[in-house]
């Protein structure tokens, strides 16, 4: 069923790249102005962006620059931690709201709730998958100081719906089918947002190549009600 809505709010809320419905552009006012219609190639073992996952919806003008502007402000005052996964500590650092997700434990818990600053994006979030903004249970924000990745992994399985919002730098997200096959990839521009669930968010792999500058992203994730159609391999974060 998530298909049917997923469409509904494609249709109503602006543009959307994904497999396999074709590439539909319906001009949204307010929200997600100046729909890009297309995108670079990445490296060479990529293919362009028009092939993506299905299941994966681009909305390259969610936030405008004045709240762009406004979460950055914010964001840059807060006090990041190390992401550190089994001991190995990554150039990127994160600060969990909602939910903080213990990688030895493989457990999710309470965390501190999602601050008051970061409602408005979380409403927008919630448009985006077509989802009650409650139900964006847990909220990450991630700086990635130039030259930190992320590397491949597939989003632990206790969560279900990823939206993700870009802010300050731009960056190449690609994904890999857990299977095997051609990896894609898009560019996220900083004040776009995408979506990610059913195929692209349990049968493919994401990672996004070192940055070229520093980037910041707001993670929301709903929590997962069943069980996912796939086995845990291949999970890291
Ligand atoms: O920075 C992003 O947009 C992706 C973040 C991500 O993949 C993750 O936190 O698992």
């Amino acid at each position: 069923m998530w298909w049917n809505c997923h469409k509904a709010a494609s249709l109503r809320l602006g543009v959307i790249q994904c497999e396999p419905m074709p590439r539909t552009k319906v001009e949204q006012p307010n929200l997600f102005a100046e729909p890009i219609a297309s995108e670079e190639s990445g490296p060479s073992s990529c293919s362009p962006s028009g092939n993506l996952p299905e299941g994966f919806l681009y909305f390259p003008s969610l936030l405008t620059q004045t709240e762009q502007s406004a979460l950055l402000e914010t964001i840059r005052q807060l006090e990041f931690r190390a992401f550190d996964f089994h001991g190995f500590r990554a150039r990127r650092r994160i600060i969990e709201f909602g939910f903080h997700y213990d990688f030895d434990e493989r457990e999710a818990t309470a965390a501190d709730p999602i601050p008051v600053f970061l409602l408005p994006a979380r409403s927008k979030a919630a448009q985006l998958a077509d989802v009650p903004a409650e139900e964006l249970a847990e909220g990450i924000i991630t700086e990635y100081p130039p030259g930190a990745p992320i590397g491949w992994h597939r989003d632990v399985p206790q969560f279900e719906i990823v939206i993700g919002i870009s802010l300050s730098g731009a960056c190449r997200m690609r994904f890999k089918p857990i299977k095997g096959g051609k990896i894609t990839s898009i560019t996220l521009e900083p004040g776009s947002g995408y979506v990610m669930r059913g195929p692209v968010r349990w049968e493919y792999q994401h990672s996004i190549p070192p940055v070229k500058e520093l980037r910041y992203s707001i993670t929301f994730r709903t929590l997962r009600k069943s069980r996912p159609p796939q086995s845990r391999a291949g999970n890291r974060e």
